[in-house]
């Protein structure tokens, strides 16, 4: 069915008559004030035109370039629209299960999909698109692709942008003013009450996702909470080390000697919250090396990364693993792999290391210039993350608040390296962000610091102060 002008009229006109239009004083959701309400829950009190709003959202998204397998209902009001759009063009529904707090646990979406379907989501009324940011994002972690929700209103008030920002194109029908000035056109409101409603989406153009939203999706929640969405013991462990010490520092100990390198973990180890190792630069590697670490980080409450950036084929991974010099499962709570490879690798190393408790972090990024972790590729990583979300504890990214999948699971972890205290780079393609830029306006959880610590003159002093940079800057974003 084509959308004309006329039919749109005659939907208009009868929202107006059902009275889910209505004009006065109202509070919004998100605390402002405003002339005109929406109530669309009322037509479920009127079938013929519930299934003509579900047929004319069907018909502008068939009218756009977006491609979906599945639609979902954001709860609860668009839920009938949904099912009614799944009917009668025979599509697959989802449900979200609005009550699941802790998304990334089993059955937060209900229905049958395969990863990597694409899923339209389908809102009734959009102000900031909040609510559809809450339904996308568990969609996302359940390994769905989300880049497009219909709405029947937008009430031109931030939700396109804010949406557009997450990935999500946004469609609508009717734009909030344009109903007005139907409504006004047919002598249905005065001009006064249109001049009114104008004026007021003119002054509140942008309305920003409300905080107890961003908290649902992840974007404030502090360390604590996220400790108890995580499934994967270490995830856990490592979220409650940085909340109890205070710190979301990692060192990248790369010095010459397993024995400075023991010295150093000693001096600092109170500072950080995860010591990283490069084991294969160590010449005077001993078989004792792992349990004289590991009895470092018992005393100063820290876990061990070994950055081996795993990147062959599963079989090959669960040797590297466990066997070889280093019997790197034996010691290292947290290890890192490349996905170019594909999941086998994480199936491989899962193998060896889920039984252990230990975590793995997937490189979605590099801060090297010019490398090619970027685009599809970082969304690959993101997506089999959400896949293996027992043993995938997060990730190595540089800018996880640009990602255009959108915000990951919150339970999810993103350490970040290439962090110096001022910007720039080194001779070799090394990139430097500021640890207040890393935490606060890049959305990472974690700066690693390698040589702005071992190369200082003191580097517990400089340990201290990367560690306190890192901590405000994360306390300034959660505030
Ligand atoms: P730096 O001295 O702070 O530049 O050390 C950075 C450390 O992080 C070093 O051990 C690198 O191997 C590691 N690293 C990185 O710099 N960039 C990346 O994308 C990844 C790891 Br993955």
């Amino acid at each position: 069915m084509a959308t004309t002008a006329a039919s749109m009229e005659t939907l208009i006109l009868k929202l107006h008559e059902i009275s889910a239009v209505k004009f006065g004083s109202f509070k919004l959701k998100s605390g402002i004030t405003s002339p005109i309400y929406i109530d669309l829950r009322l037509i479920v009190s009127y079938p013929t035109l519930l299934t003509s709003i579900s047929e004319t959202l069907i018909a502008a998204v068939r009218s756009s370039d977006a491609t979906f397998d599945v639609v979902c209902g954001v709860p609860y009001t668009a839920l009938p629209i949904a099912t009614v759009v799944s009917v009668a063009n025979n599509i697959p529904m989802l449900m979200r299960r609005k009550e699941v707090k802790a998304y990334g646990t089993a059955k937060a979406i209900e229905g049958v999909f395969t990863p990597n379907q694409a899923c339209l989501i389908i809102e009734d009324l959009v102000t900031s698109g909040a609510s559809v940011l809450e339904t996308a994002a568990p969609l996302r972690d359940s390994g769905l692709r989300v880049s497009d929700a219909v709405v029947l209103i937008d009430r031109e008030q931030g939700g396109r942008e804010n949406l557009a920002d997450n990935g999500i194109k946004l469609h609508s029908l009717l734009k909030l003013s344009e109903m007005v000035g139907v409504l006004r056109r047919l002598g249905k409101v005065e001009e006064e009450t249109e001049k009114m409603v104008l004026k007021f989406l003119d002054e509140n153009k942008k309305v920003s996702v409300p905080k107890v939203e961003k908290e649902v999706l992840g974007v404030k929640l502090g360390y604590a909470d996220r400790a108890k969405l995580t499934k994967n013991e270490t995830g856990k462990k490592l979220f409650e080390i940085m909340v109890k010490k205070e710190t979301n520092l990692c060192l990248a100990a790369d010095v010459g000697t397993a024995a400075e390198l023991l010295e150093l973990a000693d001096k600092v180890g109170h500072e950080i919250c995860l010591l990283k190792t490069h084991v294969d630069i160590l010449p005077d590697f001993t078989p004792d090396f792992g349990s004289k670490l590991r009895s470092i980080a018992d005393k100063h409450n820290f876990l061990i990364f070994e950055d081996r950036k795993f990147a062959d084929i599963g079989n090959t991974v669960t040797m590297q693993y466990e066997g070889g010099i280093y019997h790197i499962l034996e010691w290292a709570d947290i290890i890192n792999a490349h996905i170019i490879s594909g999941p086998g690798i994480v199936d491989g190393l899962k193998l060896k290391g889920l039984p252990r408790g230990r975590g793995l972090l997937l490189l979605a990024e590099m801060s090297s210039a010019g490398n090619l972790a970027t685009g599809e590729y970082t969304a690959a990583a993101a997506k089999i993350a959400a896949d293996h979300s027992d043993f995938v504890i997060g990730f190595i990214s540089v800018n996880p608040a640009s990602w255009k999948s959108g915000p990951v699971n919150p339970a999810l972890i993103h350490a970040t390296p290439g962090v110096q205290m001022v910007t720039g780079g080194d001779a070799l393609g090394q990139q430097y962000n500021t640890p207040y830029s890393v935490i606060h306006d890049r959305g990472s959880d974690i700066i690693i610091v390698g040589r702005g610590i071992i190369k200082a003159a003191n580097p517990a002093d400089a340990a201290r102060e990367y560690r306190i940079q890192g901590w405000n800057a994360y306390l300034s974003r959660c505030s």
